[in-house]
């Protein structure tokens, strides 16, 4: 059994992403599932096409992305990608305006999760975490949206979906930002992974 983990490196005039530390942190394995760990680009076509072929190239059993939200003071589990990618230059100074991620794909994709058990793992893990309804409309979106595209297509994930993490305290340093200590926002990803890892068994 294997799940893919993926991260995202830093944008916005940042120099580190809170998923970084997160990626680096992860154990081998969760609940007998082997955890590969990639990061994406913050740039939307690419990021989107690096994780298709990622895909392809692990066949994994299942897929959590993560992405940061600075301005979160919680981790937030998506319930919904669109088919929108509109936003601020991305890292490759593409600003899309109102662009569909799949010309022709539904309006929105569901995430493939057993949301209200990960709700519930995390809780008793100790790490603050709250369902989103919106994922926004920036990189993040069009990765979550590009997964479940790909699983609606027949690729191989059983389960899917995207947890945005809430900055670190040294990112937040100086500025009125919420932040979560990387070992908690570890304690949310990896109740997630456990439990879905024991939905795959
Ligand atoms: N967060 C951005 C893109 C990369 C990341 O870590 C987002 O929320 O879309």
């Amino acid at each position: 059994m294997k799940i893919l983990v993926t991260a995202f490196e830093p944008f916005g005039g940042e120099t580190v992403n809170a998923t970084g530390a997160l990626l680096s942190a992860l154990p081998e394995t969760a609940a007998g599932a082997a955890l590969l760990g990639e990061t994406l680009p913050v740039v939307f076509t690419q990021a989107a096409r690096e994780l298709r072929a990622l895909l392809d190239r692990h066949t994994p059993d299942a897929v959590l992305c993560l992405g940061q939200y600075g301005g979160s003071p919680a981790l937030s589990l998506e319930r919904v990608a669109i088919n929108i990618a509109h936003g601020g230059a991305d890292n490759a100074g593409d600003a899309p305006h109102h662009r569909p991620v799949v010309p022709g794909g539904p309006d929105a994709y569901f995430a493939k999760l057993p949301l209200d058990d990960i709700l519930e793992a995390a809780r008793q893990a100790g790490a603050p975490m709250i369902l989103s309804n919106t994922a926004g409309t920036y990189v993040c979106n069009t990765v979550m949206y590009t997964l479940l595209d790909a699983m609606a297509g027949g690729a191989s994930p059983k389960l899917g979906g995207f947890l945005h993490v809430p900055s670190t305290p040294a990112q937040a340093l100086g500025r009125s930002l919420p932040s979560m200590e990387t070992s908690t926002a570890l304690r949310g990803v990896l109740a997630a992974l456990t439990v879905m890892a024991g939905r795959l068994q």
